[in-house]
């Protein structure tokens, strides 16, 4: 195969990974339909990927993962800088050079009997401004089908790079060789202590090793979107952020933008493709998971979404939480881990019907049946939890017609949050742009299906929803933030938290899905002081339950979802505290300074 670049860095680089890795063949990939289509056969001859109902869900497959490569490995990822400090305390940590000999080791020949394949890709619109070019060298094809939806694969990603441009190279292997004649798995992967997730963001370079699923594997998402590019962010002046990014249109054809963290499963899909039940305002989705924003000329803050997809949780997802995400994935989507059908379409837990025919086959690749009890008379689940769809953004129905605008749009709100069910009401503002850093350095939220690996813990402090992706260390992350605020000045967006997660017993306190739409009503609201708020020791929130009008709310139910218990923040105050302890003298100055404002508060 001819090398469709001249770029002298990238040939030297393939060239020097192929020495390493020993790979059958080079296939340089350029995102066309037909290379989609013929790795997708591939698969499907392999019994790797299974092709679904044409009439049901056309071009759409799905792929089982293997049981033990279902998630991100937070406890195998690591950002490997000169200095521990430099990756902080929230970050595992391993001396570059270091790393890179015990990696060199499991690279060597471990793409034996298998292609490599050339990935050239864009995050954000191919040429713009903003956008950054990667190239992930992978032996994975599920991985080459999952980019070709997530980022923008194509030739034009090399024609703009040119003979001497700049690229962020991102090696992948599933570290699994094989021998001449040996069968391959259904889903090669290495066993969790060889798999390693490694970032090196003072020269923005990716090796991950050992894992197929998910932002272990696909790097542009998390490893290139999130950690590397949150380095280089900071060191350039812009910032990545775990954040979805929704318009929100009043009646008289007013655009807010707002720009949401939540950790990884806590709903932040749903809440980009919301069906607003405020009358004539309208939601409009420009992503789900990611932005990069940077200050434009004007001195506000501008987003772009970096993906070109949605990598969504499955389970959950249904007509009533979310359709525009099941419209999504209607066609040409891909799924991972969910139940295949008797019919061969797709089903997963919570998908608001039973399963069509009473089973199929589950996301181990066993025959399942709905109902179906363990020894210990637990139900069997058909979907993995952490079960994903892949699907197209341009296919989303709300999708905001300028997402891929290349200048992209200017953020109006910020609000963090997490699952938490006591404690945190369902939304109160921040006093001013410090106040607010403090409220996403110190967002907690109970552990999700996404990061399985964390063990028993019943509750998470992940600053900014960023604690897994923070290329560097957590303390300056939270300078950079305050440090953006002044920058900003007055044009800094509101910040605002949010929880939906409120519970009396099983019983979820607040419907949330459209009814989300309420408060962020409320937030454009605030942002054109149009509404009154009352001053709390936690910050501003509603005026008594204006914000349930014309719903079938009960007072009581609106009291405890708003409740202040000052004895719980006071604990919750303690434990932040501690919490931040941990960031020495790499935390802020204005952090501690909030903490004591906050304690004052709360007397
Ligand atoms: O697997 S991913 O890291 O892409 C999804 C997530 O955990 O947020
Ligand atoms: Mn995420």
């Amino acid at each position: 195969m001819s090398v469709p670049t001249k770029n002298k860095k990238l040939i030297a680089w393939v060239d020097e990974i192929a020495a390493m890795t020993t790979p059958e063949e080079i296939i340089w990939c350029d995102g066309s339909v037909e290379e989609y289509d013929r790795l997708m056969a591939q698969m499907v001859e392999t019994g790797m990927a299974i092709k679904l109902n044409e009439k049901k869900r056309p071009n759409s497959y799905a792929f089982n993962s293997d049981p033990s490569d279902v998630a991100r490995v937070e406890s195998r990822t690591y950002i490997a800088t000169k200095t521990k400090e430099d990756a902080g305390p929230t970050n595992n940590w391993i001396d570059p050079e270091e790393l890179k000999v015990t990696m060199r080791g499991l690279y060597k020949g471990c793409m034996k009997g298998r292609p490599m394949y050339v990935i050239p890709f864009s995050m954000g619109p191919i040429g713009s401004d903003i956008a950054q070019i990667g190239v992930e060298l992978t032996d994975s094809p599920y991985v080459v089908v999952n980019m070709h939806t997530m980022a923008r694969v194509s030739n034009k990603v090399l024609e703009v790079l040119g003979d001497d441009g700049e690229f962020i190279p991102c090696l992948h292997s599933v570290g699994s060789p094989l021998e001449p004649g040996q069968k391959d798995s259904r889903w090669p992967c290495a066993p969790v202590e060889k798999k390693y997730i490694a970032h090196f963001p003072e020269e923005n370079l990716i090796w991950s090793f050992g894992s197929g699923y998910g932002g272990n594997a696909l790097l542009g998402k998390k490893c290139l979107a999130l950690r590397i590019a949150s380095a280089k962010g900071r060191r350039e002046g812009w910032m990545a952020e775990h954040m979805l990014i929704l318009r929100f249109t009043n009646p008289e054809g007013k655009k807010y933008h707002i720009a949401a963290a939540f950790p990884s499963a806590c709903g932040k899909t749903n809440l980009a493709m919301l069906q607003s039940t405020v009358p004539g305002w309208k939601v409009e989705t420009i992503g789900d998971d990611i932005a990069w924003m940077k200050p434009g000329k004007d001195g506000r803050l501008y987003a772009i979404n970096p993906e070109a997809g949605f990598f969504g949780v499955a389970p959950g997802t249904s007509e009533q939480s979310n359709p525009m995400a099941l419209a999504s994935c209607s066609r040409d989507a891909i799924f991972t881990n969910v139940v295949v059908t008797e019919d061969k379409d797709v089903w997963w837990e919570d998908m608001g019907y039973d399963c069509p025919g009473g089973g199929g086959i589950d996301w181990k690749n066993n025959p399942w049946k709905q109902g179906q009890k363990d020894a210990d008379g637990n139900e069997v689940k058909g979907a993995h939890p952490n079960s994903r769809f892949t699907a197209k953004a341009e296919l989303c129905p709300v999708i905001c017609p300028d997402w891929e605008d290349p200048a992209g749009v200017p953020i109006d709100i910020f609000v963090f949050g997490g699952k938490r069910t006591s404690v945190m009401p369902l939304v109160h503002e921040a006093y001013d742009w410090e106040q607010g850093v403090y409220m996403g350095a110190t967002a907690s939220s109970e552990p999700t299906a996404a990061a399985l690996d964390l063990g028993n813990v019943s509750l998470r402090f992940d600053p900014f929803a960023m604690t897994p992706f923070m290329g560097y260390n957590g303390g300056d992350y939270m300078q950079n933030w305050f440090d953006m605020g002044e920058k900003l000045g007055d044009k800094a967006p509101k910040i605002f938290y949010v929880n939906w997660f409120q519970k009396d017993g099983k019983r979820f306190i607040w419907p949330g899905f459209g009814e989300n739409s309420r408060v962020l009503k409320w937030m454009c609201d605030r942002v054109e002081g149009k509404v009154e708020a009352i001053d709390t020791p936690i910050g501003r929130m509603p005026v008594d339950n204006g914000l349930t009008e014309g719903m079938d709310f009960p007072a009581e139910d609106w009291e405890r979802l708003m409740k202040v218990d000052k004895d719980a923040f006071r604990k919750t105050v303690l434990e932040a505290e501690e919490y931040l302890s941990k960031f020495g003298d790499r935390l802020p100055k204005k952090m501690t300074e909030q903490l004591e404002k906050l304690k004052a508060r709360l007397g």
